[in-house]
């Protein structure tokens, strides 16, 4: 018997800014960059993120299967609970809720191990009810919330877009609107590739599933780069529930071509990874940016169950969600990295002043959160997030970002979204690079090495963990001195 029925949906945000980039002329940021060695920013792992006891499913021993608490009624919550609900109290009929099941357990044949099923309640039950009905259904791993959150419309940023006549100052690829992709020139990713490519021999495939709007995979500048699986399929589609991923909102084509937007093929811009990378669509949003967290957790775990090596999470809201820290606990323990944007809201991320779910990767090993600055000047972007905990590097995101977009076009947009993909597409850069070497690597270590290479600059130092920003030719280096130079690959597996 089924106390509960399919919901109606609801969304999580994109993060794209709402606001335009106010131009922070004044200062030049850039000036502040020293020279320390590669090194000299190391922070321990074990300070922040810690490996806890875990489930098969991702969850923490010990967890209860009930784990809704007082938020979950809202406004009628009753003064003061703001933990756990007393097993008397009575949640609603129609509360929004999410039912994780065991799919090998309940014999679906699905292309997840685990699936979310968003979930209204049908009448009033008492919590104590709810952890009975869950306890009695074997396959049924966890009841969590499902709160509703509200679209942040994307932002084009034309006002920042440069001409095409500073095209030819970049000679190292043929990609005629390079120079208008800032973020490339800011973050070194030309020269990187000489280390990359050359220097360690770059030559094996990386998967990298962009959890977002879905991708256009037949872009003419992304086409090559696009992952098919043996049906030709190129992602999942988890807002329609098919197997075509396309892309109808134009976030996750923008978020793909910064990640792989292919090199050297006489078009439009380059990724951060331009040759040897494949994107996996992995559509959780609708047209309107909009999902439920039951969306974007099966597609956080779809693109694990598929063998993803980087997964980009540029969405997010101010919320808390169980299952949704749950999903990646899950993918990081199957060896995926994820990058997460840090929320567009101009606020200092902290317990009380969440904002998922950037904030979960502090906890998680192989989890990065990242913040934007300006792709010229390296200040921080006025809309970005902050924390010296909770955010940990800094990447272009704003002024300047040019990228793939529907209709086979290109548009700048600027965002903690945009500053995501290109962590995300530098991590892809070093996991090829360990793939090359024949190297086993943790998603720990491929966080540690862009964390350790970053840029610092003295004003971040105050706003992000690292005070430092994205520089992927020093990673490379790092990479390079770590594991080819030394010539023993031993020394930094764990
Ligand atoms: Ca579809
Ligand atoms: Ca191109």
């Amino acid at each position: 018997m089924r106390h509960l029925k399919a919901a109606s949906w609801f969304g999580l945000s994109l993060l794209l800014t709402p606001f335009f980039f106010n131009c922070h002329q004044s200062t030049d940021q850039s000036s502040a960059v020293n020279a320390t060695s590669a090194t000299a920013n190391r922070q321990p792992d074990s300070e922040d993120q810690t490996v806890r006891a875990m489930t098969a499913d991702g969850a923490a021993v010990g967890d209860s299967k009930v784990r809704i608490t007082a938020a979950v009624l809202g406004s009628n919550a009753p003064a003061g609970a703001a933990g756990k609900l007393s097993e008397n109290a009575i949640v609603p009929a129609g509360t929004k809720l999410l039912a994780l099941y065991d799919n090998n357990c309940r014999g679906t044949d699905s292309h997840l191990r685990y699936e979310a099923e968003a979930m209204d309640l049908a009448e009033n039950k008492s919590m104590n009810e709810l952890e009975i009905m869950a306890e009695s259904d074997p396959c049924l791993m966890r009841i969590d919330e499902n709160h509703v959150h509200t679209l942040i419309d994307p932002v084009v940023d034309r006002a920042n877009a440069v001409s095409a006549n500073d095209v030819s100052a970049l000679a190292t690829t043929n990609d005629p609107r390079i120079a208008e992709a800032r973020h490339i020139t800011f973050t070194k990713t030309l020269s990187s590739w000489d280390w990359f490519y050359s220097g360690v021999g770059l030559n094996q495939d990386v998967l990298v599933a962009v959890v977002d709007t879905g991708v256009l995979y037949t872009h003419p500048d992304l086409v090559d780069n696009v992952y098919s699986d043996s049906n030709g399929q190129h992602g999942y589609d988890f807002i329609n529930d098919d197997s075509d991923p396309v892309d109808d909102n134009g976030h996750g084509t923008h978020v793909s071509g910064i990640i792989a937007a292919r090199a050297n093929n006489g078009m439009g811009v380059t990724g951060v990874m331009g040759t040897r990378v494949k994107v996996m669509g992995v559509k959780v949003l609708n047209a309107q940016g909009s999902g439920d967290n039951a969306a974007i957790v099966n597609g956080i775990r779809y693109a694990a169950d598929q063998g993803a090596h980087v997964m980009n999470l540029s969405l997010g809201g101010k919320f808390q969600s169980t299952a949704i820290r749950d999903a990646m606990v899950y993918a990081a323990g199957k060896g995926t990295v994820i990058i997460v944007a840090a929320g567009n809201s101009n606020e200092e991320i902290t317990a009380a002043n969440f904002y998922a779910p950037s904030g979960y990767s502090k906890d998680i090993p192989g989890c990065l959160s990242v913040g934007s600055v300006d792709a010229v000047t390296g200040a921080r972007s006025s809309f970005s997030n902050t924390s010296s905990s909770y955010v940990w590097i800094a990447a272009p995101g704003s002024n300047g970002i040019l990228s793939t977009y529907l209709a086979n076009g290109y548009t700048a947009l600027q965002g903690t979204s945009m500053a995501s993909p290109v962590v995300a597409g530098a991590a892809a850069l070093l996991v090829g690079a360990y793939r090359s070497r024949g190297l086993a690597y943790t998603p720990t270590q491929v966080v540690s090495l862009l964390t350790d290479s970053a840029r610092p600059v003295t004003t971040l130092s105050a706003v992000f963990r690292n005070g430092a920003t994205l520089d992927i030719e020093r990673a490379a280096k790092l990479f390079y001195s770590r594991y080819v130079m030394s010539g023993d690959a031993g020394t930094e597996a764990q």
